[in-house]
């Protein structure tokens, strides 16, 4: 299925100082000519490591960075990280690579009782779906720089957008995207801010998909959504041919583009959708798109009122470049000038030139003048990550490798000059997917270091079972040689990150007493004549009775309260403590109930009362020397 008959391969000049022994010893002279060994893409990757193991390298190309963060010390970057099909993000501390903490976006949490307490089923529009297959987290953006607001991300499971506050680090908003199946690219508007988030939906469906013509291929189709970042709301869709792979934006605010694979709609099993040898990068003209919004050029699709607008080929709304075969990742360059498109099937990665989209739309040139260059690197590039010194660093999945290469050199290689773009190629371990450098998805790259996640661990680590972490090694990138710094274990599946300088992230200490993440409670509470920072008390409602109760380390505002025998219990606890990291937790014992309430913060469970008699409740997070003592007891009158 890899196109791997690449007779005019640029070969490495043996005879070139700045090409290290690494380069030269390239695993493509082992592989040419060599297409069996091209299918067993297992075995590649473990089988030539030791065989490429670098010869010593002159220490001054080495990098300085370090991974050792000594006790006590800080890091430098926050790393979100997809949590892949267990539903979550995490927060890394880098370079030091240890796990900060866990944000449950479309998953159940028992720690936090995301998914338990009222407010987070909130966020989670009281859905029965506690699972999500989440990929791409990015952070929104002011003028291509971070922001530090939100983080973004998707769940192709449910075909869900999240959004995570970075003050409080909560998931606060969760929306279904309609109409559409599989939400797989996300990525946000850089410039002049994240006014819009882009999502593509991978698979496509009949419209509409009720049924009445399912076996009518022809009817498929499946569609680019932009979210309003602020209200969460979906802003347009627009109809495409093809399904939509990943997604990226310019530095001017005008373009988003998407890779498009299957884009003759030849087929929708593994071979029809594979059978191109030309798939697509879809453009698309936000100006062009909102115009036709404005003007009421739209039309709406059964059971939504989004707009959903035509961009199939020969629309004004988007522009089809050809591009070598089943395109995955889409990555723009942090000047601004290129955008990357990796082959996937194809050992190319193609280089448009952002700045020729204008004569693009107007007509001027055709899809393919947009190309400025189109260059092999190896076998499966996936994704492309850039150090903001000119340099980019695609992933070679069936390689096993990451591939340094020269922006500029590629450009005049691709032009017909006889110049070695391929800078080196490093072992990974094994088969990496995304990649990502420090800053590198903003105008702010600074070329530090470079996150391999690999799909595959091994023989990496200590075996813990037949199922294997997955290894997200860091790369220092700082020098001229890329060098391994560290192997990184991580749990199910780590599709994507995105890594902010600490500079760039403020989050909160406490909790805000008017947080919005709580306000639905205040206002409950409100009604009832409840002060929640004072009162401790019961409210009875009919079969609904609502316990208000304040905590101050090491006990409850309560330490019993009655209610009857198949009562709907809401326990309402405000933290009153002020002290930084005192975190007191609600547990009721033999009832499925437990969550956090964080200092400052009110946080809220309901429960059927349904077994009688004594019913003890406790402080599940560690708060006090006297937090075992921190509980109480429910009296369930029969
Ligand atoms: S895609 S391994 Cu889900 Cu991020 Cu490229
Ligand atoms: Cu409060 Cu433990």
């Amino acid at each position: 299925m890899i196109d791997s008959n690449n007779k005019d391969l640029p070969l490495i000049d043996t005879e070139d100082d700045t090409v290290s022994e690494h380069v030269k010893i390239s695993r493509r002279l082992f592989l040419s000519g060599s297409t069996a060994m091209v299918g067993a893409v297992g075995a590649i990757g473990a089988g030539l490591g030791s065989i490429m193991s670098s010869p010593a390298l002159a220490d001054s190309k080495k990098g300085a960075a370090v991974h050792n963060i000594k006790p006590g010390e800080l890091d430098e970057y926050y790393g979100f990280w997809s949590g892949g099909h267990s539903g979550e993000v995490r927060i890394l501390g880098l370079p030091s690579m240890r796990e900060l903490m866990r944000i449950p976006v479309f998953n159940i949490d028992s720690a936090t009782g995301y998914g338990i307490s009222n407010e987070s089923k909130e966020v989670l529009n009281h859905t029965t779906h506690l699972a999500g297959d989440s990929h791409h987290p990015h952070m929104s953006m002011t003028d291509g720089h971070y922001d530090g607001k939100y983080v973004f991300i998707n769940d192709k499971s449910n075909s869900r957008v999240a959004r995570i506050r970075c003050d409080i680090m909560k998931t606060d908003k969760i929306i279904t995207i309609p109409n559409v199946q599989a939400i797989h690219g996300l990525r946000v508007q850089k410039v002049p801010h994240t006014k819009y988030v882009f999502a593509n939906a991978e698979f496509v469906i009949p419209h509409p998909n009720d049924g009445s013509n399912m076996f009518d291929e022809s009817a498929y189709y499946t569609m680019f959504s932009a979210i309003d970042a602020e209200s969460m709301t979906v802003a347009w869709q627009v109809i495409v041919d093809g399904n939509l792979d990943n997604t990226d934006a310019d530095y001017t605010g005008k373009y988003a583009f998407s890779t498009c694979y299957n884009s003759k709609d030849e087929g929708l099993d593994l071979a029809g959708t594979m059978r191109n040898e030309r798939d697509h990068l879809v453009i698309f003209n936000i100006e062009n798109i909102e115009a036709a919004v404005a003007a009421g050029d739209f039309q709406t699709l059964p059971g939504s009122d989004v707009p959903v607008v035509n961009g199939r080929k020969g629309s004004k709304l988007t522009a089809y470049v050809p591009v070598p075969k089943s395109p995955h990742g889409i990555n723009t360059a942090p000047d601004g000038k290129y955008c990357v498109v990796n082959g996937k099937l194809s050992p190319t990665v193609s280089m448009l030139e952002i700045a020729k989209f204008d004569d693009l739309f107007a007509g001027k040139i055709e899809p393919r003048d947009t190309i400025a260059a189109e260059v092999e690197l190896g076998l499966g590039p996936l994704h492309t990550a850039f150090d903001g010194r000119g340099n980019a660093y695609t992933t070679l999945f069936i390689d096993s490798q990451i591939c340094k290469w020269s922006v500029e050199k590629a450009i005049r290689a691709y032009a017909g000059e006889d110049v070695q773009y391929i800078q080196q190629k490093l072992d990974v371990h094994y088969q990496p997917g995304h990649n990502h450098t420090t800053m590198g998805e903003t105008r702010d790259a600074d070329g530090k270091y470079l996150i391999s996640l690999c799909k595959f661990s091994k023989d990496r680590f200590l075996p813990v079972g037949p199922l294997h972490p997955e290894n997200d090694q860091l790369i220092d990138i700082s020098g001229d040689e890329m060098v391994l710094i560290h192997d990184g274990p991580t749990y199910a599946e780590p599709h994507d990150c995105m890594i902010v300088h600490r500079s760039k992230v403020k989050p909160a200490k406490l909790w805000s007493r008017d947080d919005p993440y709580f306000s639905s409670t205040r206002a409950m509470a409100k009604k009832d004549g409840v002060t929640l920072e004072t009162d401790n008390k019961v409210i009875r409602d009919g079969n609904k009775v609502r316990v208000y109760m304040t905590s101050v380390a090491p006990a409850y505002g309560m330490d019993k309260f009655n209610v009857k025998l198949g009562d709907e219990v809401t326990v309402i606890v405000t933290n009153l403590d002020m002290v930084e990291d005192v975190t007191h937790g609600f547990c009721m014992v033999n009832h499925g109930v437990q969550i956090e309430i964080g200092p400052q913060q009110t946080a809220s469970v309901t429960f059927i009362a349904d077994k009688p008699g004594v019913q003890w409740y406790y402080c599940n997070w560690f708060c006090h020397a006297l937090h075992m003592e921190m509980r109480g007891r429910m009296f369930v009158e029969v």
